[in-house]
């Protein structure tokens, strides 16, 4: 049996895959706002005090690995099974740790806690979010000496971008020099909570690590012109870049003694949350484009060759089987829909429904920005009169054009992540998109991604595997009468889109 993780945004969440028999043995998860209350999230994070700054607690993520581990133990999870290990977590999210962390890692003692053992090794107390846009700055003055946006993103697949680790880590490093002088490695969440798990300092795999702006996709090896542009000593502090499906080690003796774990089970290096979607989706061989709807609004397909975005707000990641994907990202997905949803005092089932009409000839879509966006770098816009019509037809024609780029438009679009499980959202994509919709059984393709690369990487068929767990359910067409109403409404979408001076 294989365990996959998933540490997003709002939960850490875990699914087991008996590849054997081809079934989902059992799945948990431990939200971080309403588990961990001391750490007083919303949704996960907390805000900085300047403006589109975002963290959350590494120590948060180990409260909860402790946590997760508790419930399935309760709830009679095969632990002494497993023979494999990965994870997925969210991207471009950097962890600072001091020198003796390594010693830590090695004496974890299964009587204490892993946020009690590791905190005092932390040279950050907290992590800036794949949210945290706080940037710009640090984004021009890496894109100035580094050589232009241009270079960047043919080197390392995007352009400097906020939220991706490079321009985090030259804010932190401009703002505490104390502190960065004692910080001597900067993990990624998968990379950090690969650690944990193995108790040894663990590397970063080509997926992930293409989302932080310096590793060179073409060598698969961190960039040296990059690295110092980003700030002396970057390239000291990285972890090695390694293949996803590397083994990092056998699981801790941290878990064997404190929850029963298989001594014997491997553990794999982790990936992206996107990554290990597009695995766990059955879409990294076939080009085939998903759109998953998690805390972020993605769509992203695999690719031969990196496909870099000529507008410079895609990009592009590795992909954990082969090759590279290309991927856009929308800050303004699940949370926007959240504060809808509060905002027109409704329930999901009203909203859900409201999703299922076609719009009027006068309902025109809105900027769907609640906060600043990222696809486009757009400013937050007043929302006073967005119903759940014409935000939805705004999210997804966003997500439309500014996803051209991918190519010529496939025969069926993959849905995936919590938002699918909604009919109006799906009818909406399929409307929009003027392509039929695909979900498959499981909408956690990302712990499921994380399993399949467990079991891949142990010598398991990826055929096979895909077969097994990447189940259809069902197909969403687009309704008669939509294509040339959003025709109109694209028009509309992007005269407003325009519109800011
Ligand atoms: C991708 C991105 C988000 C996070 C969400 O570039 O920033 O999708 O990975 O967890």
């Amino acid at each position: 049996m294989f365990l996959g993780l998933d540490c997003s945004t709002q939960s850490l969440s875990a699914l087991i895959i008996d590849v054997e028999k081809g079934t989902i043995e059992h799945t948990e998860s431990v939200r971080f706002h309403s588990e961990l209350p001391e750490y007083n999230t919303t949704h996960g994070f907390v805000r900085g005090t300047e403006p589109d700054e975002f963290f959350s607690c590494p120590s948060m993520w180990l409260d909860a690995l402790d946590l997760l581990f508790k419930k399935l133990v309760e709830n009679k999870a095969p632990l002494h099974l497993l023979t494999g290990i990965s994870g997925a977590a969210q991207q471009h999210t950097t962890v600072y740790l001091k020198k003796k962390m390594r010693v830590a890692l090695k004496n974890l003692n299964a009587e204490l806690s892993l946020a009690e053992q590791i905190s005092p090794y932390y040279s950050r107390p907290v992590s800036p979010i794949w949210l945290d846009s706080s940037t710009e700055n640090e984004c021009r003055e890496i894109a100035d000496a580094g050589g232009g946006n241009e270079a960047i993103s043919k080197l390392s697949g995007s352009n400097v971008i906020q939220r991706f680790s490079a321009s985090q880590i030259r804010k932190y490093a401009k703002q505490y020099p104390e502190r960065w002088a004692e910080t001597s490695k900067i993990h990624l969440v998968s990379s950090f909570l690969c650690s944990i798990l193995t108790g040894n300092q663990c590397g970063i795999d080509y997926g992930d690590g293409a989302g932080m702006n310096l590793m060179d996709l073409k060598r698969l090896q961190w960039d040296e012109n990059l690295a110092s542009a980003t700030f002396t000593d970057v390239i000291d502090k990285l972890p090695p870049l390694q293949a996803s499906e590397n083994m990092a080690g056998l699981v801790s003796p941290y878990f064997v003694d404190k929850y029963g774990v298989n001594p014997k089970a491997k553990s794999f290096n982790w990936s992206g949350d996107n990554p290990c979607s597009l695995v766990g989706i059955g879409a990294s061989r076939t080009g085939d484009w998903v759109v998953s709807l998690g805390t972020s609004f993605t769509l992203f397909r695999s690719s031969k060759e990196p496909l870099t975005d000529p507008a410079g707000f895609g990009n592009v990641f590795g992909n954990p089987i082969k090759d590279f994907m290309a991927l856009t990202c929308y800050k303004n997905g699940a949370l926007a829909c959240f504060a809808l949803k509060d905002q027109l005092g409704i329930e999901w089932e009203e909203f859900d429904e409201l999703a299922l009409e076609l719009p009027r000839e006068d309902e025109d879509p809105v900027l769907p920005f609640f906060e600043t966006e990222i696809t486009p770098v757009y400013p937050a816009q007043d929302q006073s009169k967005t119903t759940a019509r014409t935000f939805l037809d705004g999210q997804f024609l966003n997500m439309k054009h500014h996803s051209r780029y991918f190519g010529e438009p496939p025969e069926f679009l993959y849905i995936t992540g919590g938002f699918s499980a909604s009919m109006g959202v799906c009818q909406t994509v399929a409307n929009i998109f003027q392509i039929p919709v695909r979900r498959i059984e499981n909408s956690n393709s990302a712990s499921q991604g994380a399993a399949m690369r467990a079991a891949h990487a142990s010598g398991y068929n990826l055929d096979e595997l895909e077969a097994k767990f990447c189940i259809h359910r069902d197909t969403v067409h687009p309704q008669e009468g939509s294509k040339a109403i959003y025709e109109e409404k694209m028009k509309r979408f992007l005269t407003l889109l325009k519109t800011r001076n």
